[in-house]
């Protein structure tokens, strides 16, 4: 099987956290994976991380520090070929805070949920920085810029919990991307069980404008029905054969 490209489809991608499975990235909800053990609502909402700021940031320092040594996949690599082919036809959405596509060299990208390298502060208008400190498991970090007018303000990992908006423009710029597109539009999911909104959506969306909706995804998720399209299996294995 293959994806029909010609010289005018646009190409939508959406990854979850299954196309860095092979990278070895956890998963969230697959057995053995992040929130394994943990209340979701601890570690992934604003209420969360107001109630119990140490936890969370031990959650995501263990992450970072996990990263360690972690590179991108076949997948990953397969999807920076397609954009070169495509250029300003191609857009790349991902839930992943993992920073392997930008690794991996994909430029046309919009972080959907965030960035786990990157920090921000609860309190001011900094912008979110680099940061890929893993913090020891009592220390809450706190604002040196807040700090430095005698505030105490924490800092927060940059990342798009439950309830919360996405980054601004993100939203924007997919919807200009699939309106643009219409029935030339390829929506292409990758590892993701599609179960988070607005991301869920996007097959929605393709279906109203009259494009074809793909999903590559190891297991048949919930949502499988809503797709054109359905392959079965590791994405690192399935992708590059799709895309050729
Ligand atoms: C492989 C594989 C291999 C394994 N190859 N595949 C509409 C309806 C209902 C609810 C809502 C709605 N709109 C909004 C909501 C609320 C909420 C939501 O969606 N709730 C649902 C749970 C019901 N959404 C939000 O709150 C979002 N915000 C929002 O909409 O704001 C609106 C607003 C407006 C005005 C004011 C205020 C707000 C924000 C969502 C943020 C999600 N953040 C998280 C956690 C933080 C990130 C982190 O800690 O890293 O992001 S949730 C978590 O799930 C994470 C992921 O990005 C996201 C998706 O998970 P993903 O990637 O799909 O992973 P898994 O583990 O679920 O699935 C992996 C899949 O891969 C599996 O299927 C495997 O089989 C497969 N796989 N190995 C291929 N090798």
């Amino acid at each position: 099987m293959r994806i029909a490209i010609d010289n005018s489809t646009h190409v939508l991608v959406l990854t979850g956290a299954g196309i860095s499975a092979e990278s070895g990235v956890p998963t969230f909800r697959d057995a053995g994976g992040l929130w394994e053990g943990h209340d979701v609502t601890a570690v992934a909402s604003p209420e969360g991380f107001e109630a119990d700021p140490l936890l969370v940031w031990r959650f995501y320092s263990q992450r970072r520090a996990a990263m360690t040594g972690i590179e991108p996949n076949a997948a990953h690599r397969a999807l920076v070929e397609l954009e070169h082919r495509l250029g300003d036809r191609f857009l790349l959405a991902t839930q992943n805070v993992d920073g392997l596509h930008a690794a991996a060299g994909s430029e046309r990208m919009v972080e959907m949920h965030g960035g786990l390298m990157r920090s921000r502060c609860t309190r001011c208008d900094r912008h979110p920085f680099a940061d890929t400190t893993a913090y020891k498991p009592n220390v809450a970090p706190l604002c040196g810029q807040c700090r430095g007018r005698g505030v105490d303000a924490l800092l927060r990992p940059d990342i798009v919990w439950f309830g919360e908006r996405l980054p601004a423009g993100v939203l924007d710029r997919i919807e200009a991307f699939v309106s643009t597109a219409g029935r030339r539009l390829v929506f292409l999911a990758i590892g993701t069980s599609g179960l988070v909104h607005p991301a869920a959506g996007l097959v929605d969306a393709t279906r109203q404008v009259g494009g074809t909706s793909w999903l590559v995804n190891l297991e048949r998720p919930a949502n499988a029905s809503q797709f054109d399209h359905v392959v079965l299996g590791p994405a690192a294995h399935e992708l590059p054969g799709l895309l050729v």
